[in-house]
């Protein structure tokens, strides 16, 4: 594997831009190499600067659910951007964009669009505090909302990955308004609200996290936290972010049958591009400007090239079987993983729903952040460097999840089982 190129456009990104890249966890720090810099990506591959070709189960860490390049929203960028690429002023695919969240997701009333996944949480909070006129949060240790003040306390992804899971520069005021509780832990939320009486606005989570590698929600825990929201008049939050459109066309909620009050948006309903959103029951939306007073805004909200990419991808994902065999794809893989670990004698516990999946190096299954924690971390970079010199791109970090995309062949797969099979000879040595 060449990676001239690379380091030397990495020596170079270093002088002007911090670290060398402008998102943390993509600089390879936690997996001890430097990062490969990428030329272009055509389907479920991807091609770096030095011209070695890589499967990818990153897909730019969700929103490529139909892989690099796919025509249909190639075609629909090129013809929103014919007609301009941003008016700041309300243009009809918006509504279309909204109109196809509402009717996929079971919660949906009202929607607001924004740029990204950390705007979308923000708004929702904000939202939540506006209409309960509380101020205190509930997170989960290791879930991970987007890099905002109020949520960067023990937050996964990224700031778990190099060690900063409270970032410095949150004030302390912040801090003190959010509540920590173990996720797969519904007395550790009971006691937070018996000991916060009338004084929380909203619980927030992944419901099924990927920020702390993958975990599942266990039996009754969704349906739990919704009683306990419902009898505090707490507002429940899912962050849909990296689940929403991925594990199935409905998300988490649609699966599992749990509605929150809001829920945010991100990834895969921008195809690519940036968007987020954010929306529930509608009392709790007309609480936003213009209708209400809590207010949120943005020069690029509801880009149209952006929306005309999230719908071109939403109407793909909405073809019949695509999330069966998105879901069949991921299953093949994680099962394939799972018999070469057993049989190499390597304790492995993984997880998979629909085109999302994970694994942690670990003797017993994790459940939640302090499990997580306790994976064997450094056996994951002896496995990613192996994977990456096999031509296989997982995501840097041992607290992330891995995508699966309509792109990726059974040729594909069968390569990454093998490129398996090939790392694994070298974690036995
Ligand atoms: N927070 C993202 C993963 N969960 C990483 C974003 C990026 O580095 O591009």
């Amino acid at each position: 594997m060449k990676v001239q190129q690379s380091l030397q456009l990495f020596q170079r990104a270093q002088q002007s831009l911090v670290g060398g890249v402008n998102s943390p966890v993509r600089a390879f720090k936690s997996v001890g190499l430097s990062p490969i810099f990428i030329q272009k990506g055509q389907g479920s591959k991807i091609y770096d600067v030095d011209g070695n070709e890589y499967i990818d189960y990153v897909g730019s860490w969700g929103p490529l659910i139909l892989g690099h390049c796919h025509e249909t929203v190639i075609a629909a960028v090129e013809q929103a951007l014919s007609s301009g690429t941003s008016f700041g002023a309300p243009t009809e695919g918006e509504i279309v964009l909204a109109e196809m969240v509402k009717e996929a997701v079971p919660s949906i009333e009202m929607l607001r669009l924004v740029n990204s996944g950390s705007e979308a949480t923000l708004g929702a909070i904000r939202a939540a505090r506006g209409y309960t006129g509380r101020d205190k949060i509930i997170k989960f240790e290791g879930c991970y909302h987007g890099s905002i003040d109020p949520l960067l306390v023990q937050a996964g992804s990224g700031a778990t990955t190099l060690g900063k899971p409270d970032s410095d520069g949150v004030p302390q005021a912040f801090v003190d308004l959010t509540l920590l509780a173990e996720y797969n832990n519904l007395d550790s939320v009971a006691e937070l609200i018996d000991n916060h009486p009338q004084e929380i606005a909203a619980v927030i989570l992944e419901p099924v996290p990927g920020n702390m590698g993958m975990i599942m929600p266990e039996h009754g825990f969704l349906n739990g936290l919704r009683n306990l929201c419902d009898r505090e008049g707490i507002l429940l939050i899912f962050d849909e972010v990296m689940t929403g459109f991925r594990v199935g066309y409905g998300g988490v909620q649609a699966l599992l049958g749990v509605q929150p009050d809001l829920t945010t948006f991100g990834k895969v309903i921008g195809g690519g591009f940036p968007v987020g959103g954010y929306g529930g029951r509608q009392d709790i939306m007309l609480k936003i400007a213009p209708v209400g007073s809590v207010y949120q805004a943005g020069t690029l909200s509801g880009n149209p090239v952006a929306v005309a990419a999230g719908i071109a991808t939403l109407s793909v994902l909405k073809q019949e079987n695509v999330y069966a065999d998105l879901s069949e794809k991921s299953g093949w893989l994680v099962n394939e993983m799972k018999s070469l670990f057993q049989k190499a004698g390597i304790p492995l516990q993984c997880n998979q729903m629909g085109a999302m999946f994970g694994f942690f190096f670990s003797e017993t299954p994790v459940r939640n952040y302090q499990d997580a924690l306790q994976t064997d971390v450094e056996r994951f970079k002896v496995f990613f460097k192996g994977m990456l010199q096999e031509g296989i791109y997982l995501a840097p970090s041992a607290f992330e999840s891995l995508f699966m995309s309509t792109a990726h062949t059974e040729e594909d797969l069968e390569k990454t089982a093998r490129a398996m099979q090939i790392t694994l000879q070298q974690l036995c040595d």
